[in-house]
């Protein structure tokens, strides 16, 4: 196995933290032996916890008005692979990557997946892209894509879709995820049903293409770049069309595309009531999809969606197994540590979630003591549960400090020498 951060310098770190780490391990775990709970089993959750990381979120994203790029960015998805690599060496929780298409699209799928395997990452959901243009595209994406009104354009924006399941099979994916931007800007512009009629169809035509092992999942989001409607607006659009395409067509929840104080846990409850829970674009956000950092701004909200996740677990609920993935921009931070930083966020929930007592909760609810049932909730989210994190990071020779050792390697600066700047796209975000 390659590592592009000497696993010397990870295991001095590691020794120097691990007394401390060690004492503070011990307190906790006394502590939460007095509430039934087992230090060693949450730490072998937390080891078993991944979280796979967006191609497009290692390069410096920008919005309309500028990007400015960062030094020593990755100029192609072989250096993406690398700051990949060094993420799930950080945070020992990010052993999978989603490519996007064409952005990620090489001429040797093979070549990419040697230079991948070499580092021990796999590959997640794939992601087709019909909200751009291409440079050698016969048809615009100008006015929609699957559901555009020119059938030609539906056929183009498919067979698109079923070249990226190609691509994919060659990495070892098992999901396409499909986001597409249709809709309109002004009222009257488009006819809502036949709109949504010509998406269904293209959507069945996709999922005729899909592997029988594989699944698709349909992301929905409110707006952008449409202003006025989009035709996968809601979850309400999303999981109608996830259940008029077929059983392995599920939905997926991108936290930014929902309008603000959205009850987004309640969303997830229904989608996994219904099976059709397909996975997740963590980030988080204030206004818009600001594709901000995990946990950053809605640390219980975040919680608050584990706890759904962990009571349908709890509860063994059928055909449960949504994937997990961030999908963030960004703008002002070096893209590894925000990457490192929120997967340990989104791993935090999840370990979070775990420790809520869910019989004494059933019996609140059930005695509508709303007080007890939420400061049951509260009980978990107060607990601080950095060392079962760390010690599970430390467990899998990753990072105990991950931010300190990654800033004490200088990778960015090797990368800086090693990738001069070109000042040519970064395929990507903006
Ligand atoms: C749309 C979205 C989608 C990706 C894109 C990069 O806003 O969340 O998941 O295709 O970002
Ligand atoms: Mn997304």
């Amino acid at each position: 196995m390659k590592y592009p951060i000497s696993p010397d310098l990870v295991a001095e770190k590691n020794d120097q933290l691990t007394p401390d780490l060690q004492k503070d391990f011990d307190a906790l775990g006394e502590q939460l032996e007095r509430r039934g709970l087992n230090i060693q089993a949450l730490t072998e959750q937390a080891e078993a916890f991944d979280i796979a990381v967006p191609s497009w979120g290692t390069g410096t994203g920008g919005t309309r008005f500028a990007r400015f790029p960062g030094v020593g960015e990755p100029r192609n998805i072989f250096e993406k692979v690398e700051d990949c690599a060094v993420i799930n060496q950080m945070s020992g929780c990010t052993s999978e990557i989603s490519p996007h298409f064409p952005w990620d699209a090489v001429d040797d799928f093979t070549e990419l997946k040697a230079h991948s395997d070499q580092y021990g990452l796999g590959w997640s959901s794939v992601n087709s892209n019909t909200f751009q243009d291409q440079p050698d595209q016969e048809r615009s994406y100008k006015y929609g894509s699957l559901s555009h009104a020119d059938a030609a354009v539906r056929e183009q924006a498919v067979a698109h879709n079923l070249q990226v399941i190609e691509w994919g099979k060659q990495l070892g994916s098992k999901v396409l995820t499909v986001w597409v931007g249709d809709g309109s800007n002004h009222p009257g512009q488009q006819h809502f049903q036949r709109a949504f009629e010509r998406y269904l169809a293209s959507a069945k035509a996709i999922y005729q293409g899909l592997p029988n092992d594989w699944e698709m999942h349909i992301e929905h989001k409110m707006f952008e770049p449409a202003f006025y409607s989009t035709v996968i607006q809601d979850w309400g659009s999303n999981i109608l069309a996830a259940m008029e395409t077929g059983e392995r067509c599920k939905s997926l929840v991108d936290l930014g595309h929902h309008a603000p104080n959205v009850n987004i846990e309640m969303i997830v409850s229904r989608l996994i009531q219904f099976k059709k829970l397909g996975g997740f674009h963590f980030n988080d956000s204030k206004y818009g999809d600001d594709d901000l950092d995990s946990g950053s701004l809605h640390p219980y909200q975040q919680f608050l969606i584990f706890n759904e996740l962990v009571d349908a677990e709890h509860r063994k609920q059928e055909g449960f197994a949504p994937a997990y993935m961030l999908d963030q921009s960004h703008n002002v931070t070096d893209p590894i540590e925000s990457l490192i930083n929120s997967a340990t966020e989104v791993q935090r929930s999840f370990i979070k979630a775990l420790l809520v007592d869910r019989n004494a909760l059933e019996n609140y609810q059930n005695d509508n003591d709303a007080i007890m049932a939420s400061n049951t909730l509260k009980a978990a989210f107060n607990t601080d549960v950095s060392p079962i994190l760390a010690m599970a990071r430390k467990n899998k020779n990753a990072a105990i400090d991950s931010l300190a050792t990654y800033r004490a390697s200088g990778y960015r600066q090797q990368a800086a020498k090693a990738r001069p700047d070109t000042g040519g796209s970064r395929s990507g975000i903006v």
